[in-house]
């Protein structure tokens, strides 16, 4: 588009919604008059691709999942639709500067980490792909809260971030669809057809909300179909005018709050009734849509399997497989046999753990008291399925109940999610064969070929292209810009490794990106850091699992080792962390409590401060995430091996230059493939070494007796630490969870003392190799240029070889 076309779009635009010439408008209104001129572009190609998606009875995938971390629309779009540079021309005549118009938009935060940002990932490359897809959710009134820091604690506020990101989404009041809780379901017989009567039911109305996905340099225009609960009765007027004000809006308020706000739980699911409410709800609402459309083009239900995919993200949206049992068996009258034939055909599932406190499990009676109809279907899913494994496993009840849908008065969702559909896959080659040796082992040995692997991927345009321009561009002038379409060709960056020129310029980007994050710091946390310190990065959520606590207890020895040596020669750091913890994770909660006094510590530490400093950024997220990556030198990768089923920072890290000092778990095992171990800091035990230690009974009371510096510091953390002549915090607690086992569980669970010492090493050969800046920098380059199968391109690609088998509307 040229100049003068955007120019009297925006100039209409300011005009009709506001009455304000160019230069009357503020900010925030041409922010707006760009996100609606973005929108119409977006709208015409998404037409156009509903139009060819019907000409060619397109197959699709429909993608339901219950986040989406979607981050900021306008710059995302505009990147899309390679309108950068006229947006940024225009503006600047304007007198606007299209960097402060990107910052005015919050953050979407529909979703809690890696799962809701891995959906967004794939949405964009789907469209950028072109391939057909639609995503499922829930509009959220409230994302994930924000993060305030108080005294060094977490504390919650709600995140409204609809008032800048409204503008994004397209109403389609005409399809809203009703969803119905509780009641009793009444049976009777219509001559040999058995009728299926829901009484006495809660009507909630769903609406959807369209956003539109573009794709870089594509012209497939995606939906992102977000459903928003409204109660169909309106306020009761007589309670009103009694004087019961309250009263006169509850069933609207009890209704709405289905689509009120983000369950900031990760990994924590509890049996709350809410959250059955909003899987039902939005689930309910997506299946009743695709079938009626489906219904409106073939008039049929046989031929489903041929035209939709239903990839179901975790096992939240499980209740897909009862819910369109559901509709064909009573609406449409098929079989048993036939809608089952159907769901089967559907249905793939993703799982994202292997965490059994996150497997969801609901209370059987929670699930027939909200969704009888749902709950009988569940029932006769489990008998059926129960005697289908009778042949496999005789007389083996044990088996037989373990693998059960419903047993011990629970629902179990994953066991439900693996029966219902034809295709299960784990998110990195660790992760997937885990789940064949182990969690869903017997599953495995009855299907084997429904079990398969997908690694995930990231839109590295995004993560690349656009948080990092420098870098970018000065790949760019290696290698062309043929990168940008195809990841793979980063790979011919690789040789530029041993060009000094080249080693050069990539210090000189590194710089710059440094030196962003450094005012960024500055600015929020008032704390002046030496851009050329590492910059140790480790930012993802807070849980045990991800070994903060390993990090932080590393970050007290050194404070140590200078206090006890202060002409210790070594590389200065920076060591900078992000995380939310769930609101109810206490000791998550006293973890990033103990980040901050041991921040107050070393960086009020006039011997210490000069050689190291700690940061927490202050509620992280995705644009905080686009200025971290970029200027990160080291990654935090170091979980106990096992447990995370993939990870997806740790190839936005890599794929900005950063080096990986991780253990051999999820995704690191293919980023170690990728770069060689000689360019990554590798240590730690292996998964199968975990899992023997904690199984031949792993004492961490022998690490801490035998090894003076854990002594040194889980002491002075039970002491407590801060600020110099300040006031200390004690935190028994933590270093109670790492030597003593409380009520028979283990102590210590995740191994951050078994691998203390060896993760302490690694951090030495980090010093080691960073002080050899030619021989860093030739790393940093590899990393950047074997990330390339990193790219959500990748993983998109082999998700339709392996699952989907779309139609492709580029051709
Ligand atoms: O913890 C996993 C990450 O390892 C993974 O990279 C991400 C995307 O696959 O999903 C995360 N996850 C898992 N988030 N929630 C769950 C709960 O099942």
């Amino acid at each position: 588009m040229k100049k003068k076309e955007l120019k009297s779009l925006l100039e209409g635009k300011l005009q009709r919604h506001y009455g304000v010439t160019a230069s009357e408008a503020t900010k925030n209104q041409v922010y707006h008059a760009c996100a609606m001129v973005v929108r119409d572009i977006l709208m015409e190609k998404w037409s156009a691709t509903q139009e060819e998606m019907e000409a060619k009875k397109a197959k699709q995938v429909c993608y339901l999942s219950m986040e989406f971390l979607l981050g900021k629309s306008l710059k995302n779009n505009i990147y899309n639709l390679s309108m950068t540079d006229v947006f940024q021309q225009v503006l600047q005549e304007m007198g606007m500067d299209l960097k402060a118009l990107e910052d005015i938009e919050e953050d979407a935060a529909l979703g809690n980490g890696g799962l809701g940002r891995l959906a967004a990932c794939y949405m964009d490359a789907l469209s950028a792909q072109h391939l057909p897809a639609t995503g499922y959710s829930i509009l959220y009134e409230y994302g994930i809260f924000k993060q305030r820091i108080v005294e060094g604690q977490q504390t919650e506020l709600p995140d409204s971030w609809l008032d800048s990101g409204s503008c994004w989404l397209v109403a389609k009041p005409d399809e809203t669809v009703e969803i119905r809780f509780d009641g009793e379901i009444e049976e009777s017989w219509d001559g040999d057809h058995l009728r299926i009567q829901h009484r006495n039911y809660t009507r909630v109305n769903a609406e959807p909300y369209d956003m539109l996905i573009s794709g870089y340099g594509s012209e497939t225009v995606n939906t992102l179909r977000l459903w928003q609960a409204k109660s169909p009765y309106s306020m009761d007027m007589h309670l009103f005018s009694e004087g019961e004000y309250l009263k006169a809006i509850e069933q609207q308020a009890s209704a709405e709050v289905i689509s009120k706000i983000l369950y900031p739980e990760d990994k924590h699911p509890e049996g709350k009734s809410l959250r059955i409410k909003q899987q039902y709800f939005f689930v309910s609402a997506s299946i009743q849509s695709i079938i009626k459309k489906h219904m409106e083009t073939y008039g049929r239900l046989d031929n489903l399997p041929d035209r939709v995919v239903i990839q179901i993200n975790d096992t939240h949206p499980a209740m897909v497989i009862p819910e369109m049992m559901r509709i064909m068996m009573d609406d449409h009258g098929l079989t048993w046999d036939a809608a089952w034939e159907i769901t089967t055909h559907s249905v793939a599932y993703t799982n994202h753990t292997v965490m059994s406190e996150a497997l969801e499990r609901w209370p059987e009676a929670l699930i027939k008291r909200i969704l009888p109809r749902i709950h009988q279907i569940i029932v006769e899913i489990n008998r059926r399925f129960c005697d289908s494994l009778w042949k496999y496993f005789p007389n083996n009840w044990d088996k037989i109940s373990s693998m059960a849908i419903v047993a011990y008065d629970e629902v179990r969702m994953a066991n439900l999610s693996i029966a219902g559909s034809f295709s299960v896959n784990g998110v990195s080659a660790l992760h997937s064969q885990i789940l064949k040796d182990k969690v869903f082992h017997d599953f495995y040995v009855v299907s084997p070929d429904k079990f398969t692997n997908v690694t995930n991927g990231i839109a590295y345009r995004r993560w690349l292209g656009q948080a990092n321009e420098p870098l970018t561009s000065l790949i760019r002038d290696c290698i062309g810009d043929g990168f940008l379409r195809n990841a793979e060709e980063l790979c011919t960056f690789a040789p530029f490794a041993k060009d000094a020129s080249v080693r050069q310029k990539f210090l000189e980007v590194k710089k710059r990106n440094k030196e962003r994050l450094a005012a960024y710091i500055q600015e929020h946390n008032g704390i002046d850091v030496d851009t050329n310190s590492i910059f140790d990065v480790q930012a993802k959520r807070l849980h045990e699992y991800k070994r903060q606590l390993l990090n932080i207890m590393q970050i007290i020895k050194m404070y140590f080792e200078y206090k006890d040596n202060p002409s210790l020669q070594r590389p200065s750091r920076t060591f900078i962390f992000g995380a939310k913890a769930a609101p109810g994770y206490y000791m998550a909660k006293q973890i990033i409590r103990l980040i901050h006094a041991v921040a107050d510590m070393v960086n009020h530490d006039p011997v210490v401060q000069n050689h190291m400093k700690v940061v927490f950024l202050e509620d992280y997220k995705v644009s905080i995430a686009e200025i971290l990556m970029p200027a990160a030198d080291v990654s935090e990768q170091i979980s106990v091996a096992g447990r995370e089923a993939s990870g997806t920072g740790n190839m936005k890290f890599m794929m900005n230059g950063a080096l990986t000092i991780g253990t051999l778990d999820g995704a690191n095992v293919e980023i170690c493939e990728a770069v060689g171990e000689a360019n990554m800091f590798l240590f730690g035990l292996k998964a199968d070494e975990v899992e023997q230690l904690l199984k031949q009974g792993y004492q961490p009371m022998s690490y801490y007796q035998s090894n003076p510096w854990i002594a040194r510091i889980l002491g002075a953390i039970m002491q407590g630490i801060g600020r110099p002549g300040g006031r200390s915090v004690p935190f028994v607690d933590i270093a109670n969870s790492l030597l003593i086992s409380a009520n028979g569980s283990q102590a210590d669970p995740y191994l951050v003392l078994a691998d203390f010492e060896e993760y302490c090493r690694a951090q030495r050969e980090v010093d080691r190799v960073y002080s050899n800046q030619d021989a860093w920098n030739e790393k940093a380059i590899l990393n950047v240029a074997h990330s390339g199968v990193f790219a959500a391109d990748r993983s998109i690609q082999e998700y339709n070889e392996k699952i989907w088998n779309l139609t492709d509307l580029g051709r």
